[in-house]
Parts: C-alpha cells; structure tokens; sequence
C-alpha cells in the first residue's frame, strides 16, 4: 500500500526532478497528481514511464491526499499550503516561506532527519535553500567529530538555481555573444551572465549582504547548532545546473586533514573525489543527476589554529531541492505516516 501524493509547481525545474525522483527511487505511490497554475494547464509531465496531464491547483482538494511537494514561489505557497495541510494533507515546501518558522522543521536528512517528527504542528515541513543543503551534509560529520566553531563559504550557483528563464537566458546570451546583431541584454539577472560572475543572488538586506547569504546563516543554524558562525558570499556563474561551494571550516578542536578526509569518505550523502592531481576534484558537469554531494580539495587551513577547507558539489536541482524532499518524505514514510 501507498501513499496519494500531489506535486505542485510539476511543470517547473523543481517539480519536474521532483516526479523524477519518487520514479526512480519507486516512492510508494498509489496515485500521483501533478498541479500547476491554470496558464500550464493539461501540459504534459513524465513519471517514469507515464505521461500526467498537468490539473489546476487553484481548484485542487487536497482532502485524502497523504503528501503534497510544494515547488511554487513564495507567494501563491503562502495561499495554498495551508490549505493543503488544513485539508490533511502534509506538504513539504522547497519554498523559503516556512523555513524559520519555529513551527516548522527544517530537515535535511543525513543531518537532522528526527526533526520530521515536529510537522504536526501545522502539518507542514521545510526544505531547506539549494545553498544550505550541501554544505551541511558535509559539515554535519566534521562538526560531530571536532565541533565547528566558525565558517566563511563563497558558492558558485548555476543559473537552474533560477529557473528556467535564467537558463535561457544563459544560452541564447552566450550564443548572441557570436553572432553581430543578436547580443541578448540581460533581463532576468542584472547583469551580462554569460562569460560573466555575478556576486549577487536574492535581493540586499540592510546590513549589505544578500537574502541568499542569510539563509546560509539561519537556516545552518536551525538544521545544525545555533552556535557555528558563519559568513557567506553567494555568486551566480554561467553554470547550468550544479552549485559549487568554497568551504573554509574552523573547529573547536584539531582535525587533521586526512582524518577529515576519512570521516568524509564514511558519511552518508557524501563522495570523495579527491586526488591531488590535475582533475583529481569534481567539477559541476559531472555532478549533474547524481544524488551526491561530492567533496574535493580536503586540506589544512593553517592560518587559524584548527582549520579545513575544501570545496563541495552538488545538483541544486537534486539534493538542493527534489531529491532532499523526497527524502523527508521517505523519512516521514518510516517515522510518521506508516502505510500497510
Ligand atoms: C538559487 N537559492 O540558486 C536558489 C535556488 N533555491 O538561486
């Protein structure tokens, strides 16, 4: 026996990895629904190996559905999330709305997967920012052994992290780059993305940091220890898919490189792909579709007294969204909401 579940947002970058997953992972599914805006209505979604026609989420009871993944914006979450769950159903939101709610758990599994048991308070469990989801997969292990004390990451986030308009607009303004006439402005980001960086993800806070370097910073705290520091600078780069992270970790107590290396090779989530040579790392094209988050560049930091670096891959799409909601749904599945 299993599960009737909804995908919200089926026809968005998120939601479609997300109908990819539960296939592959063969999710216990009775039923399947995929729920879109009415502009995508009856568009055509694949899992596994059907075809679902996408149906209207503004008209869609939620009323004996078990499961609903939100992949919709904020604000159009903000309306039908609380429905779902008032009608019974619980929702796991890749949003940003309810992550620092107290009410809500913040899970990402290989860290903190207990947390699921606190949805009940308003049926609802947070995934947590495409950002956060790596880095604490891998720092979880290093903090149980040597107690992380304070970290400085700089990311370099793909253009999916976006959505799809940011994608286009990465390919056409890179072929527009060779062709006199056809050069593409930037529209969905504020600047030229193609051959480009841009330090700038989410919108500015007053303090000069982004909205996207503050989730690092709360949402770390809330799915790890309030206690770590941490300082981030979030950058957008000509990517498709897969973020990349800089990672610099200072710990309460020594950590040899190698030991970091081991604990890293044993914990769950995580590859090691780290030979000391010309391509002995992992680069983001080779990261994409996988389920891991994979780890490279594992190296003392002597300038402080116990210091690590190392940089860390992943599919944002995947464990930075479809695929870490799909396992808070596994976990819930075999703590909360048994079937058969
Ligand atoms: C990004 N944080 O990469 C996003 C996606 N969740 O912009």
């Amino acid at each position: 026996m299993g599960y009737r579940v909804a995908v919200v947002g089926a026809t968005g970058n998120v939601g479609k990895e997300m109908l990819n997953i539960l296939a592959e992972r063969e999710f216990p599914v009775d039923e399947i629904v995929a729920l879109a805006s009415r502009n995508s209505l009856g568009t055509e979604v694949s899992f596994g190996d059907k075809t679902l026609k996408t149906k209207d989420l503004a008209d869609f009871d939620f009323t004996g559905w078990d499961i609903a993944f939100f992949a919709i914006g904020s604000d159009a979450t903000k309306v039908y999330a609380p429905k779902a769950a008032s009608q019974g159903c619980v929702v796991i939101d890749n949003s940003s709305l309810y992550r620092y709610d107290p009410d809500v758990p913040l899970v990402v599994p290989e860290v903190n997967a207990a947390a699921v048991d606190g949805y009940t308070k308003r049926n609802i469990i947070a995934n947590p920012n495409c950002s956060t989801a790596q880095m604490v997969v891998a720092l979880k292990p290093l903090h149980d052994r040597a107690k992380i004390k304070r970290v400085v990451v700089a990311t370099y986030q793909s253009v999916s992290g976006t959505g799809k308009e940011a994608m286009d607009e990465l390919w056409n303004q890179t072929k527009g780059m060779f062709v006199p006439g056809q050069e593409v402005a930037p529209k969905v980001y504020p600047k030229q993305i193609a051959f480009n960086v841009i330090p700038h993800i989410d919108v500015f806070l007053d303090d000069g940091s982004t909205k996207e370097e503050w989730k690092m910073v709360a949402e770390t705290k809330k799915i790890l220890d309030k206690s770590i520091k941490l300082t981030a600078t979030c950058v957008r780069v000509p990517v498709f898919v897969g973020h990349s992270e800089a990672v610099n970790v200072e710990f309460e107590e020594p950590l040899d490189w190698q030991e970091a290396q081991d604990i890293l090779r044993e914990a769950p989530g995580i590859l090691v792909v780290d030979k000391r040579e010309a391509g002995g790392y992992i680069t983001p094209v080779e990261c994409v579709g996988d389920y891991a988050t994979y780890v490279s560049r594992i190296r003392q930091d002597s300038t402080v007294e116990n210091g690590i670096s190392f940089w860390c891959v992943s599919d944002n799409l995947r464990k930075g969204a479809a695929l870490n909601a799909v396992q808070i749904a596994e976990v819930l599945g075999n703590r909360c909401l048994k079937k058969g």
